[in-house]
């Protein structure tokens, strides 16, 4: 649990400290599921989730869209100077965080202080929110689980950052992103996330791909080098996207990633960010994708969210899949956790959600689905015969001549002489239904 600190004004005025109440409460302001000191397998709740609340979607989006102008006005965006109204912002901030008693937060440069084009002028803004939230994070106890840099929105990034046909743009987001590293640093920030929002193309006409993917590999690695001799010891973080704003994103998806990492040797310091919502607009379940990095040990964090069936892009909602996170957390648990991440909150409400309120409605329901999915996927895992189905599927490899071919001891002729002395194999049902049907039991 975090204090509750406001700035000299309180921003979200008559709502309190957010606490547990447990399944029966009817109040909109508790949590009926998520319960920080609970223990469940082994780990208290909070320990397992390490909830942040995205600085972006939260304290700067404005509810606006291609149609249409903001629909959030924010109290804290009313001061003129750009680091007095930082300063508010990070009130607000702060306050909506320790009263949801989180102890994380995550943020781009430009979400914290609005940037310019001078460099040595948006460093200053930086340095003097950084100088800012020190303060708050002593105050509170609340942490920093990764900062980044946007490299996407600026105007000079239309055709990339690192991946920028042009050097002088790839400086650019040099000098971005070594700000942001310091920054991160200097709050002792758990770790650092590259997401590549335009680091892919528009058209393959005008694009000499081998040679992006050279530079974005070459700009990670001076990018962590640069960390590592600062002293950071915390994990990167890529955060796959196939698609948007780009047409199509080198990181497309985990598997891609991976690929990526291992052919340019960056396996040892980088690990994944995956995100729900990018993972169904890549074609996969966001189950894929966490089996994916599990199995590769590259599963470092979340960014949770939910996409919309019927739409074809990331519409960044609040979680409240229950099957979907159940299935989730059960991967998550079984592969030991998330390496040193967290579950980021990376969803905003919508354009229509205007009360202060709404901020709160969201995260509470999200922090809630993902504690009742841990409980649930606990259950399944220790009281169910879920593990036990699922191995003994594979009980032909676990003696015997499939145990020899797992063993490499097998050949091609091996194989023959096995199909051919056993005759046709018996059908062995997948039970998917029964499966899908204990989950929803123990949920
Ligand atoms: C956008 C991304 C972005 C990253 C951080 O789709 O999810 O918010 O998480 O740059
Ligand atoms: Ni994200
Ligand atoms: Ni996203």
């Amino acid at each position: 649990m975090s204090n509750i600190i406001t700035g000299e004004k309180e921003f979200f005025k008559g709502i309190g400290a957010i606490g547990y109440e447990g399944p029966e409460s009817d109040n909109p302001f508790a949590f009926r599921w998520y319960d920080a000191n609970k223990v469940v397998a082994g780990k208290t709740m909070q320990e397992h989730m390490r909830f942040a609340v995205a600085y972006w979607h939260s304290f700067v989006g404005n509810g606006g869209d291609p149609f249409g102008e903001p629909t959030h006005v924010h109290p804290w965006d009313a001061k003129a100077d750009a680091v007095e109204r930082a300063k508010d912002k990070m009130d607000a901030a702060f306050e909506f965080i320790t009263k949801l008693g989180l102890t994380y937060y995550c943020f781009h440069d430009v979400d914290v202080v609005d940037y310019t084009n001078d460099i040595k002028e948006n460093e200053r803004r930086l340095n003097a929110l950084v100088e800012y939230a020190k303060e708050k994070q002593a105050a509170s106890g609340v942490k920093l689980l990764w900062g980044t840099a946007n490299l996407f929105s600026h105007r000079r990034y239309m055709n990339g950052a690192s991946t920028n046909p042009d050097f002088h743009v790839l400086a650019h987001g040099g000098a971005q992103v070594k700000a942001a590293l310091d920054a991160t640093i200097a709050l002792g920030g758990e770790n650092y996330v590259f997401w590549g929002g335009r680091e892919g193309y528009m058209s393959l006409l005008n694009t000499n791909m081998k040679r992006e993917q050279e530079h974005f590999a070459k700009f990670l690695h001076t990018a962590k080098d640069y960390a590592r001799k600062q002293g950071f010891k915390g994990t990167f973080f890529i955060e796959p996207k196939p698609c948007e704003p780009t047409k199509h994103q080198y990181d497309y998806d985990a598997a891609t990633v991976l690929g990526f990492l291992q052919k340019y040797d960056l396996l040892n310091d980088f690990k994944l960010n995956l995100e729900v919502n990018h993972a169904t607009l890549a074609g996969h379940t966001f189950q894929h994708e966490l089996q994916v990095a599990a199995d590769a040990g590259l599963l470092g964090s979340i960014d949770a969210n939910r996409g919309d069936t019927q739409n074809g892009w990331d519409t960044d909602q609040f979680p409240n899949d229950i099957n979907e996170i159940t299935e989730s957390m059960m991967i998550i648990l079984e592969a030991g956790g998330l390496q040193g991440g967290g579950i980021n909150f990376d969803a905003k409400i919508r354009r229509n959600s205007t009360d202060p309120a709404d901020l709160f409605y969201a995260h509470i329901g999200g922090i809630d689905i993902f504690a009742r999915a841990l409980i649930t996927a606990d259950n399944i895992l220790q009281k169910s015969d879920y593990k036990k189905i699922r191995t003994d599927r594979y009980a032909s490899f676990d003696g015997g001549k499939g145990k020899e071919f797992e063993e490499g001891k097998l050949s091609l002729e091996d194989l023959r002489n096995y199909a051919a002395e056993n005759g046709e194999p018996a059908t062995i049902s997948g039970k998917q239904e029964y499966l899908e049907n204990l989950i929803n039991r123990f949920i």
